[in-house]
């Protein structure tokens, strides 16, 4: 006998947030209005968690939950749809028991005495595609390796036994000039260790460099930057306390009394180099880009000047208030011998979800895509830091979008030259629907708009994978020769 399955009457699973618990499969995708633009052919993967069975609690959290791979496969002037489980050691073994088991996020010390042993990774962030191998991937596990056909799940991997850290970031960088692949372990020993390690792959997923170094406390370091040289890392006080996980408490605690440190480490050289910086508390999720000018390193990031993660409390258990992200350039001066940094708006409207033409991550660069939530600004939004213009794309009253996606119209079209690739929810109709932008021409609406009879109920990020690239396993791009 199995209990029963009812999951909580809790904000998380209301409305556009009822567990849709399902793999899809929809070949052929109906088209609403415009056309699917000639030559664009290959598959947008992305990752969101969904619930499987119900966790016991009532404080589930909308980055947890099983990972489901979503794929909309670009193809013949026709897209198809399809979602499915990662089959993690997780999903595997709440499956065969028929309920959940795996207690809080992130919390092994709330797991059901049966699966004390199973490693926690939902796999629920982001796709990422290298070396002719797709993964699925979260921060606090190594990655899963997908069928980009199928999305049926192959193994948990860590490429040939070159990770030993016991997690890969779900922010990786795949360069598509380059293809190599730069990505990183916190917590790398395991739950509120200190330690931390940069890996760079080379196109082949061989190990290039590998630099192991602590950092300042046990930080939740969601994303990074990378530039030609350095790679930048910010460090902010959401911190893990083993005591308060060991008794069943949250993963993190918001420390508004700690600073937020950066390192810079070397691309490819060693821990002794890397320049430390410091300066007044906050935090982000999410990095737009980096780049180097100069002596200067500048970082972009939608920024809070306060905890980014209000359902994290403080240690004694306060709430912390709402404060919006901003669009914020960080800039380190390698020159200086002060380890401070500058902080300046870029955008006055608050964003989150942000994106470049990613041939330009680590490079100058002119253009970002993100989500916009400003009273008269949002949908998505193009911003220009050559001329500070912003270009937005309402979906219409009530409806709402995810992190977009841009793919360039051609290997080596200019920057920013091309689509966006974004999931529209259609809060009122509870399904969604499949918008290409011109990414030239955000205002002017979609140029192709599909249906998608069903709920894309959650999904955090994703990856574009033309289809030379699905065939030849390397992405074969280059900077415009116009820039
Ligand atoms: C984030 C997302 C996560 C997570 C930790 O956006 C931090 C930040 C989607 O999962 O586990
Ligand atoms: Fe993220």
């Amino acid at each position: 006998m199995v209990e029963p399955i009812h999951f909580p009457d809790i904000e998380l699973y209301r409305g556009w947030g009822e567990p849709m618990r399902a793999n899809i499969e929809m070949r052929g995708l109906e088209l609403i209005s415009g056309a699917i633009p000639d030559g664009l052919e290959g598959a947008l993967y992305r990752c969101g968690a969904d619930r499987q069975y119900p966790s016991g609690r009532t404080d589930d959290i909308f980055i947890d939950g099983e990972g489901q791979v979503h794929m909309l496969r670009f193809k013949d002037n026709q897209v198809d749809y399809v979602v499915k489980w990662v089959e993690t050691e997780r999903y595997k073994r709440q499956k065969e028991a028929r309920r959940g088991l795996f207690g809080g996020y992130r919390n092994r010390y709330t797991v059901d005495e049966s699966v004390k042993d199973v490693h926690l990774g939902t796999a629920n962030t982001t796709a990422m595609f290298h070396a002719g191998h797709l993964y699925a991937l979260k921060e606090d596990d190594l990655p899963y390796e997908i069928d980009p056909e199928t999305l049926e799940t192959i193994a948990r991997v860590d490429f040939d036994g070159q990770v030993t850290a016991e997690s890969l970031t779900a922010h990786p960088k795949v360069d598509p000039i380059t293809n190599e692949l730069l990505t990183f372990s916190y917590q790398a020993k395991g739950d509120a260790t200190t330690d931390f390690c940069f890996y760079v792959f080379g196109p082949n997923r061989e190990k290039v460099t590998e630099i192991w170094f602590n950092m300042p406390y046990a930080a939740c370091v969601h994303d990074f930057a990378i530039t030609k040289d350095w790679v930048v890392v910010p460090f902010f006080p959401l911190i893990t306390d083993l005591d308060v996980v060991k008794q069943g408490g949250p993963f993190y605690q918001w420390h508004p009394d700690q600073p937020v440190h950066v390192a810079l480490v070397p691309r490819y050289g060693k821990a002794e180099d890397i320049r430390w910086f410091k300066g007044p508390t906050g935090s982000a999720g999410h990095m737009m880009n980096a780049y180097q000018d100069g002596t200067k390193i500048h970082l972009d990031l939608c920024y809070y000047e306060g905890n980014c993660f209000p359902f994290f409390t403080t240690p004694t258990g306060e709430r912390t208030k709402f404060v919006p992200p901003f669009l914020t350039r960080m800039t380190f001066d390698l020159a200086s011998n002060e380890d401070g940094f500058t902080t300046q708006r870029l955008l006055n409207i608050p964003c989150e979800m942000p994106r470049t033409d990613d041939r330009y991550q680590g490079r100058p660069y002119r253009y970002g895509f993100a989500i916009a939530r400003g009273k008269d600004a949002s949908g998505i939004a193009r911003v220009d830091h050559q001329t500070g213009a912003v270009d937005v794309w309402n979906p219409g009253e009530g409806d709402g979008v995810q992190e977009p996606q841009f793919v360039p119209r051609s290997p080596d079209a200019p920057e920013g030259d091309g689509w966006l690739l974004v999931l529209v929810s259609r809060v009122s109709k509870n399904r969604s629907d499949l918008a290409i932008l011109d990414a030239q021409n955000l205002a002017a609406g979609p140029v192709a708009l599909l249906k998608l009879p069903v709920r894309v109920r959650s999904t955090f990020h994703g990856t574009w994978v033309p289809e030379e690239t699905l065939q030849s396993g390397q992405y074969r791009m280059s900077l415009s020769s116009a820039a």
